[in-house]
Formats: structure tokens, C-alpha cells, sequence
């Protein structure tokens, strides 16, 4: 189906979104303005908006703790997540999740998560809750080529397939699990293969494609909201930084990480919509020029507001009731 100029700006905003919030976060981090860890999503743009492009808010997304590409792809707020990272009292939950444990649920997002290997029992619970409301809506599972070696994951496919849920599995493979190459990592010679052993379609995309990425997830979306059952895609990607921000990627070679950048999703994006003449320069760099204020605004009202409140905020949003 071909795209509107509106879609088109909707899909080159929310990677550019991504692009400058994560820039930003990495400065801030190394600056000391952000607590605890971060790992960033530098150079997969495309496939966290590719796969979240034609989901709405009633749709579910369960994500990793590579999250913040996949909130602000579901539509999450930019400023609430900055102060959240930031972790400010007004922050999307509160400034006690920080990056690992951003979520909102008015969003469809049901969350970061810090185990990896997390979100595809998650995602299988609320797909299955989908079916039995008979909403027509789905849960997607983001899941790296690292965690798609855990139990959690293996299990979670299976139940999908026997339960018929319309559950869409994002595996974005990029290569590496922390410091570890994935074809020393996963066993089988392909993560497609050993994901159809379980009984459902995968697909093989480009990744680092916007358009490549958004109609393989049509597909898969077409195929799960007419109640045929789970769907998979292996998102191949590049992952652009280390593991986490500060890893300084000794396991890397100069020339692979040049490589890697050869595929940036934006500029390659920007070649294509401007070559087929659906937008202009000028709509791409006023675009460029907008995130870069909502970002830059996003951080100065992050440094100045204030952090949670000992004495009122600590015993709050926890399972126990303190008198
Ligand atoms: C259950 C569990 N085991 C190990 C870890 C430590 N850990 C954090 S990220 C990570 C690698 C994940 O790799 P991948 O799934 O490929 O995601 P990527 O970092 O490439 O996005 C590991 C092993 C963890 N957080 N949770
Ligand atoms: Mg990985």
C-alpha cells in the first residue's frame, strides 16, 4: 500500500525522534545528568518504527531494556520519558523506573524490561487477552538475537502457536548479546528456522529498511487480527554504540563498525523519499529542526524538575501498605 506524505513524515519523525533523544541521553549520561544504566538503540530506527507504524494505542508492545526506541515509536511521550530517564518526580512512572523500566500503558506500552528474554511471556498474556475479548487488537514481543536463546522465549512460542493468540514476535537481531556475536550465541544456523520449528511464518527483513521492515509487519498483522495465530519477523539490524553507553566495543574492528554505519535507516530513508519526489528537502529539515527543539526543551525541563521526595515518594507505588 503506498504512503501517504503524512505517513511519511510520521515515519521519518519518530526515527529522527529516536535518533536525537538517544544522542542526547548518551551526552547527558556521560555527563553524570542521568542515574543508573543505559543502553541505547542507535541505528535500529527503522525496525522499532517499522514494526509499531501501523499499531494503535490499543495494540500491546512488550519491550527490552534497549527501550526507549520502542516507547517513543508506540507514541510515548518525549518529555515524560526524558524526565523518567532523568529520574524526576514527574517522570512517566514516577522517576523510580528510569531507562529500563519505562512504561505507559495509555500508550499500549506495557514496558521496558531488564530481564532479557522478558516481554515474549508478557506479550503471549496480553494477545491472549486480546483473543478472548475478541478485540481484534495484538501484542508485539520485541526480543533480541541474545534473548531469543532463553527458555522464557522458547516457551512463550509455543504456547502462542497452541493457544492461536495474535501475538507478532520482533526479533531484533543485531548481531550481538552483550559482547557475544549471535553465531556463537544461538546454536541453530538460523534464528528464522528454529523460530518456524515451533510452528508458525518468520520472516527474514532488512532491518536497517523503514519500508522493508513496515510491510513485513503488515503481513503480520494482516495474518494475526484475522485470527490465524502468532507471527515472527527477524528484524537483521546494526547496532551503531556498545552494548551499553560506555562500552568501549574491543570485540569490534574499525571497519566493522564503519560498515555498520554504511546502513544508517535515516539517510537512507531520506535518499528514498526524496529520489521517488514524495517529500522535500525542506519538509525533512523542518522535521529535523522540530525534534531537535522538543528534545532540547525535553532536557532543560528534566535538569530543572525536581526528584522524587523521600519522605513522601519512597514508600509510594510499592506492593506493601506503610501506615
Ligand atoms: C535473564 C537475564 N540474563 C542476563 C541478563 C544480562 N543481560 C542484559 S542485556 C544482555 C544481552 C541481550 O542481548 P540481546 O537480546 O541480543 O539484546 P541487545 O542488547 O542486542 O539489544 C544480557 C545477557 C539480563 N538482564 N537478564
Ligand atoms: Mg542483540
Amino acid at each position: 500500500m503506498q504512503l501517504s506524505r503524512d505517513d511519511l513524515k510520521r515515519a521519518y519523525r519518530r526515527m529522527v525522534t529516536i535518533r536525537i533523544f538517544e544522542e542526547r541521553v548518551t551526552k547527558e549520561f556521560a555527563a553524570g545528568n542521568i542515574p543508573g544504566f543505559a543502553h541505547v538503540y542507535l541505528g535500529q530506527e527503522a525496525s522499532g518504527v517499522g514494526v509499531c507504524f501501523d499499531l494503535t494505542d490499543e495494540d500491546h508492545i512488550g519491550s527490552t531494556h534497549r527501550g526507549h526506541g520502542h516507547c517513543i515509536a508506540k507514541g510515548v511521550d518525549v518529555r515524560g520519558m526524558m524526565h523518567e530517564i532523568m529520574g524526576k518526580r514527574d517522570g512517566l512512572c514516577g522517576g523510580k523506573g528510569g531507562s529500563m523500566h519505562i512504561a505507559d500503558l495509555s500508550k499500549g506500552m506495557l514496558g521496558a524490561n531488564a530481564i532479557v528474554g522478558g516481554a515474549p511471556p508478557i506479550a503471549v498474556g496480553a494477545a491472549l487477552t486480546h483473543k478472548y475479548r475478541k478485540s481484534g487488537r495484538v501484542a508485539v514481543a520485541f526480543t533480541g538475537d541474545g534473548a531469543s536463546n532463553q527458555g522464557t522465549v522458547f516457551e512463550a512460542l509455543n504456547m502462542a502457536v497452541v493457544l492461536k493468540v495474535p501475538c507478532i514476535f520482533a526479533f531484533e537481531n543485531n548481531g550481538y548479546g552483550e559482547h557475544t556475536a549471535v553465531s556463537y550465541a544461538c546454536g541453530a544456523p538460523s534464528m528464522a528456522e528454529r523460530v518456524r520449528g515451533f510452528g508458525l511464518p518468520c520472516e527474514v527483513v532488512d532491518g536497517m529498511d523503514f519500508f522493508a521492515v513496515q510491510a513485513a509487519m503488515k503481513r503480520a498483522l494482516d495474518h494475526a487480527r484475522a485470527g490465524n495465530g502468532p507471527y515472527a519477523l527477524e528484524l537483521q539490524c546494526k547496532r551503531f554504540l556498545g552494548h551499553f553507553i560506555g562500552d568501549p566495543q574491543a570485540y569490534r574492528t574499525p571497519e566493522e563498525l564503519a560498515e555498520a554505519r554504511s546502513h544508517d535507516p535515516i539517510p537512507k530513508f531520506r535518499r528514498r523519499v526524496l529520489e521517488a519526489g514524495l517529500l522535500d528537502e525542506a519538509d525533512l529539515d523542518a522535521i529535523d529542526r522540530e525534534v531537535g527543539d522538543e528534545v532540547e526543551s525535553a532536557v532543560a525541563s528534566g535538569m530543572a524538575a525536581p526528584s522524587p521526595d523521600p519522605a513522601k515518594d519512597l514508600t509510594r507505588d510499592v506492593y506493601v501498605k506503610y501506615a
